[in-house]
């Protein structure tokens, strides 16, 4: 897989270079390059905004800047081929990872986002906007099936809209949101969807069994984990836990998933997939 990030701080996508990103561009999985967008700026001020037509607060990021930025990432040519390509911060090391020593299967996630009408080839160009559609977990596994993804990072107040009506021509193109607040750019959501993605990507994070117990991959949020010491500051491990009764286990950890959804998330036990005998537990703690 192949990123590529716009931005006007290149600086800010330094965490990419660490931890599992960091690893994963040191296998050889993935290749980052980070470009300066004022390096495509036409003026001598390098200037990339200008103020909103309509009035209003704020600037917009101008086209004649982005549009050819996005041809040349897409095409990988002009200043495209100049990209810092990060490499690991990491010391090099040939340690397999807890979670690879198991020998299972690595094998990735199915589906692609690809809309009707759309260039399955095409790279998928990602405009973080907190005016997006919501991003989650369903395309971090979609998008973890691609070959190259470009991150458009607009501040200010956006990015002029033609630029991304533009785009559709060469690329299949998502505004999404993060979360409902607002950031000042784009830059730090890159690094989330990056981290999401990334390590969905199959070899990265060494097994697919890991994943399939992470929160929202059945719709649910992930119960309470526990390691020794049995009892720490008087507090004991819960004793199912160590009875060596798996059936207990899993069914114990399925309850606390449950318990812990109706009480933080309640929304998501509608289009989650439940059993009887999941939907008996529920109606039970609801009574209590
Ligand atoms: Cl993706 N970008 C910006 N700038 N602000 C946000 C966001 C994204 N998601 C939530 N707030």
């Amino acid at each position: 897989m192949r990123l590529d990030v716009l931005t006007i701080f290149p600086e800010y996508l330094e965490p990419l270079r660490h931890a599992l990103l960091g690893k994963a561009i040191e296998k050889g999985l993935l290749a980052v390059g980070v470009h300066d967008l004022r390096q495509w700026a036409t003026d001598v001020h390098k200037s990339v905004d200008d103020s909103p037509f309509g009035g209003g607060p704020g600037m917009v990021m101008k086209p004649e800047v982005w549009g050819p930025a996005l041809d040349d990432v897409a095409a990988g040519t002009g200043p495209a081929t100049a990209a810092q390509e990060l490499a690991s911060a990491a010391p090099h090391v040939d340690r397999a990872r807890h979670d690879e020593l198991h020998g299972r299967e690595v094998a990735g996630y199915d589906g692609r986002d690809v809309r009707e009408g759309e260039d399955p080839e095409a790279p998928l160009l990602i405009v973080p906007t907190p005016a997006g559609v919501p991003f989650a977990q369903p395309q971090a596994r979609a998008w973890s099936n691609e070959d190259h993804i470009v991150f458009a990072c607009g501040r200010y107040e956006g990015i002029d809209q033609r630029v991304v009506d533009d785009a559709a021509h060469r690329y299949r193109v998502r505004e999404v949101s993060i979360g409902d607040y607002v950031l000042i750019g784009g830059e730090v959501a890159v690094l989330v969807m990056a981290e999401a993605v990334v390590r969905l990507v199959p070899g990265v994070l060494g097994n697919a069994a890991s994943h399939e117990e992470d929160s929202f991959s059945d719709g649910l949020l992930e119960g309470p984990s526990y390691t020794k010491p049995r009892e720490w500051r008087g507090l004991e491990v819960p004793e199912v836990l160590t009875s060596g009764n798996h059936g207990a286990v899993d069914r114990w950890r399925r309850e606390q998933s449950l318990r812990r959804t109706l009480e933080r998330r309640p929304e998501l036990l509608e289009a989650a997939e439940l059993s009887k005998q999941d939907r008996a537990f529920l109606e039970q703690i609801r009574a209590d």
